[in-house]
């Protein structure tokens, strides 16, 4: 027998860095329960403002009558023919349904600097292991940013810095910052991703700069093609902007064969998602640190908790819809 549960959320939150047009106070998703006999299956579908071209109102009215279809056993719409945030939370709750998620999740992540960047600095110095960072570029001047990337590979010989411009730089600005990081220093940018308004022109900056770079979205423009380009060093997956499980798994298996590094990355998702994105990075891409550290952000969680964080829980959720 089939049961089905569609939960909407409303978690406090500050997005600060993170979103450039508007600070998000609360953050509002669904969270799907699917169950069949004895087993589970959660997933979260929760369309982010400014990236997703879905609202939570389109996700929901796509989501409702898939969910009601589902628990009468009758024939369902592919995921893939529906939004991004909704593929990915029907597939990934049919996953964990099946148990074929694994529970064990990666829960290492590329600490987000939002703030002040010595104490970040001092952090990662005591941390053993692999050292990574995560650093917002393009919000103020070039050479700022360009100042503060020295900082972190001069203080940290070892870093592996991964930079993020989302696309705010035209070339000009791009070539400032790369100006005022020292030759010697730029080994220790891992990739800085999106320098550029468009891909040829991040590509050239690699090119003219042997700063390597990342795609993140790009990976979302119409008709493109993952290929391999002499300067691009990693992809910047983020499930609920991308899609289905399985395209996500397409997309990486695209990568590995390119030698591409990959990396499982957040879009702002509660503590449920971002638990299963853990366990998806564990699972297929356990060579690269994800780009999880978000729960930061929030001011609450829900079950299950992110490890670690002593948010409090919101038990109360709305029930958009429930088996009779
Ligand atoms: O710019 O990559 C981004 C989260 C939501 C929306 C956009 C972005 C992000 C992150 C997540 O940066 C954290 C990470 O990738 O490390
Ligand atoms: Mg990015």
């Amino acid at each position: 027998m089939r049961t089905a549960t569609l939960y909407r959320y409303e978690l406090a939150m500050d997005s600060m860095v993170i979103l450039r047009n508007q600070r998000l106070k609360s953050r509002e998703g669904l969270l799907v329960k699917l169950t069949e006999g004895e087993q589970t299956g959660w997933g979260e579908i929760a369309p982010l403002p400014e990236f997703s071209h879905e609202s939570l109102d389109e996700a929901l009215a796509q989501a409702l009558p898939w969910v009601q279809a589902w628990q009468n056993g009758e024939a369902v719409a592919s995921v893939e023919s529906l939004y991004p945030s909704v593929a990915f939370g029907l597939s990934m709750a049919q996953l964990e349904l099946t148990s074929a998620l694994p529970a064990e999740g990666d829960y290492r992540v590329a600490p987000l600097c939002s703030g002040d960047p010595d104490e970040l600095v001092v952090t990662l110095a005591q941390q053993a292991g692999d050292k990574v960072a995560k650093i917002k570029v393009g919000l103020y001047e070039a050479v700022r940013d360009g100042m503060v990337a020295n900082m972190f590979v001069d203080a940290i010989p070892d870093i592996r810095l991964r930079l993020d411009a989302n696309r705010q730089w035209t070339p000009l600005k791009a070539q400032q910052f790369a100006k005022y990081v020292k030759p010697e220093n730029r080994h220790g940018i891992a990739f800085l991703e999106e320098p550029c308004q468009t891909p040829e022109q991040s590509l050239a900056f690699a090119a003219e700069t042997g700063i390597a770079i990342a795609w993140d979205e790009t990976l979302r423009d119409e008709g493109f093609e993952l290929s391999a380009e002499p300067g691009l060093a990693a992809i910047v997956i983020k499930p609920t902007l991308m899609g289905s499980v399985q395209k996500c798994i397409a997309l990486i298996e695209k990568a590995h064969e390119l030698k591409l590094e990959t990396v499982i990355s957040s879009s702002l998702e509660s503590s449920l998602g971002l638990n299963q994105l853990a366990r998806f990075a564990k699972w297929k891409t356990p060579e690269s640190i994800p780009g999880l550290d978000t729960m930061q952000l929030f001011m609450e969680q829900v079950e299950p908790v992110w490890p670690g964080s002593s948010l409090p829980v919101k038990h109360a959720m709305q029930i958009v819809w429930q088996s009779a």
